[in-house]
C-alpha cells in the first residue's frame, strides 16, 4: 500500500483525474491511497488567503508559506514521509526512470506549486525533490500532480491486470511500442500485416521488436543514442 498526500490550493482540478477509471479501482483495491488537502484550510484569515505579492515587486503571486508549513506539519506528525516533492517547471525533468523509483517507496507528499511560484522557504525546508513534468508552462502544480500519480500508481503491483502489465510498456526499456491491430483484418482497403496473422509467436515477437526498434530510431534519436550506454 502506498500513500499519496496532495496539498493542493485547488483541490476540485484533481478530483476527475484521480477519482474515475484504473486510478479509482486501485483505490478500492486498496493498493493505494490518495488523500488531497486544501491549502485553504490551513490558513488563517477570513478570506482564506493562500498567496501575496512578490517582496522586490514584479507580476504574479507567490504562494504562502505559512499555510504550506502547517499543512505539511501536521501530515509529517502522523507518518514519515519518503520524499515531500513541489511540482514546479523548474524541477527535474520526470520520466519512467523516476515513476518506478518513486513507485516502490511508502508515504509520497506532493505539494502543487501554484501561480507564479512558491515562497523559497518552502523549498528551502521542506522539500526533499522537486519535479517538472516538462519544458512548457503550465497555470499550477495540479495537472503535473495527477500525471505524476498517474505514472506511479500504474507501476504497483496488483493495479494493472495480466493483459494491461506495465512490463510492455513503451519507455519501460527505452523503446517505443510497436504497431498494434485489432479486428477487421482488413479495413477500408488497409490490411493487417501478414506476420500478426500467421499464428508463430516467435515470428510475431521478431516482427514487433523490429518495429519498436524502427519507429524508436524514426522518432526519438534522444532514446537510441542513451540505450548505447
Ligand atoms: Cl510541475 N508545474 C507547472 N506550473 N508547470 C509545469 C510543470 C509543473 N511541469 C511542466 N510545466
Amino acid at each position: 500500500m502506498v500513500r499519496v498526500d496532495i496539498v493542493s490550493g485547488v483541490p476540485d482540478l484533481l478530483e476527475s483525474p484521480l477519482q474515475e477509471s484504473i486510478m479509482r479501482r486501485a483505490q478500492e483495491k486498496g493498493k493505494v491511497e490518495i488523500v488531497v488537502h486544501d491549502l485553504r484550510e490551513y490558513a488563517h484569515d477570513k478570506h482564506r488567503t493562500i498567496d501575496d505579492t512578490p517582496y522586490g515587486g514584479g507580476s504574479g503571486m507567490i504562494l504562502k508559506p505559512e499555510p504550506i508549513f502547517e499543512c505539511v506539519e501536521s501530515l509529517q506528525k502522523a507518518r514519515a514521509y519518503d520524499e515531500v516533492i513541489l511540482l514546479t517547471p523548474d524541477g527535474e525533468r520526470f520520466n519512467q526512470r523516476l515513476a518506478n523509483d518513486l513507485s516502490l517507496k511508502r508515504h509520497l507528499m506532493l505539494i502543487c506549486g501554484h501561480y507564479k511560484g512558491v515562497d523559497e522557504r518552502v523549498r528551502e525546508r521542506l522539500v526533499s525533490r522537486e519535479i517538472s513534468i516538462g519544458d512548457y508552462v503550465l497555470t499550477g502544480g495540479e495537472l503535473a500532480a495527477a500525471v505524476v500519480v498517474d505514472a506511479i500508481v500504474r507501476l504497483i503491483p496488483g493495479v494493472l491486470n495480466a493483459s494491461e502489465s506495465a512490463l510492455s510498456d513503451s519507455f519501460q526499456d527505452d523503446l517505443l511500442g510497436h504497431p498494434e491491430y485489432t479486428r477487421p483484418a482488413e479495413f477500408r482497403g488497409m490490411k493487417v500485416p501478414a506476420e500478426l496473422l500467421t499464428g508463430d509467436h516467435k515470428e510475431i515477437e521478431r516482427w514487433r521488436n523490429e518495429q519498436r526498434q524502427k519507429r524508436t530510431e524514426a522518432r526519438r534519436t534522444d532514446l537510441v543514442s542513451s540505450q548505447k550506454k
